[in-house]
């Protein structure tokens, strides 16, 4: 059987005998070819791992700046660990609660380089870390011997020195 039908249309015209042809299309496919699908979700997976990566190298390079003092010996003695170290301007300093819980941070008006303000630097005196893990961080921009203590255990001799150079 033909696939194209031919209709032959009688002109209206009267003088000319033409014949419009109209072809049909008999048969249309109708299987139509399976689009192939994208593996769009193994692409986003890619990326969001590229994120994660991008991220890490973030943090790490931020740490690069940044000392950490823990508040309380592991042996449960009540020191800063370090007590006595250096940082460079600009230098996070972050004290971090590891045993014997609470302290606090508070830098001593007396032994600090002129013209920083005590108040600024110190946690407020009515605070103190309770949490395993809470921290305090601070940031010290003018050169100088810094001393400070923590007001619980000054006492017991939990005092520490930072220089920033
Ligand atoms: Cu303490």
């Amino acid at each position: 059987m033909a696939a194209v039908t031919s209709i032959a249309i009688p002109s209206f015209s009267g003088l000319k005998a033409n014949a419009i042809k109209v072809n049909a299309i008999a048969k249309v496919p109708t299987s139509t070819s399976q689009l192939p699908r994208l593996c769009v979700r193994a692409s986003l997976k890619d990326v969001g791992v590229a994120v994660v990566a991008t991220a890490a190298s973030a943090m790490l390079a931020s740490n690069a700046m940044a000392v950490e003092v823990l508040l309380g010996a592991s042996d449960g003695g009540l020191a800063f660990v370090p007590n006595n170290f250096s940082v460079s301007a600009g230098e996070t300093i972050t004290f971090k609660n590891n045993a014997g819980f609470p302290h606090n941070v508070i830098f001593d008006e007396d032994e600090i380089p002129s013209g920083v303000d005590a108040a600024k630097i110190s946690m407020p005196e009515e605070d103190l870390l309770n949490a395993p893990g809470e921290t305090y961080s601070v940031t010290l921009d003018a050169k100088g011997t810094y001393k400070f203590y923590c007001s619980p255990h000054a006492g017991a001799g939990m005092v520490g020195q930072v220089t920033v150079n």
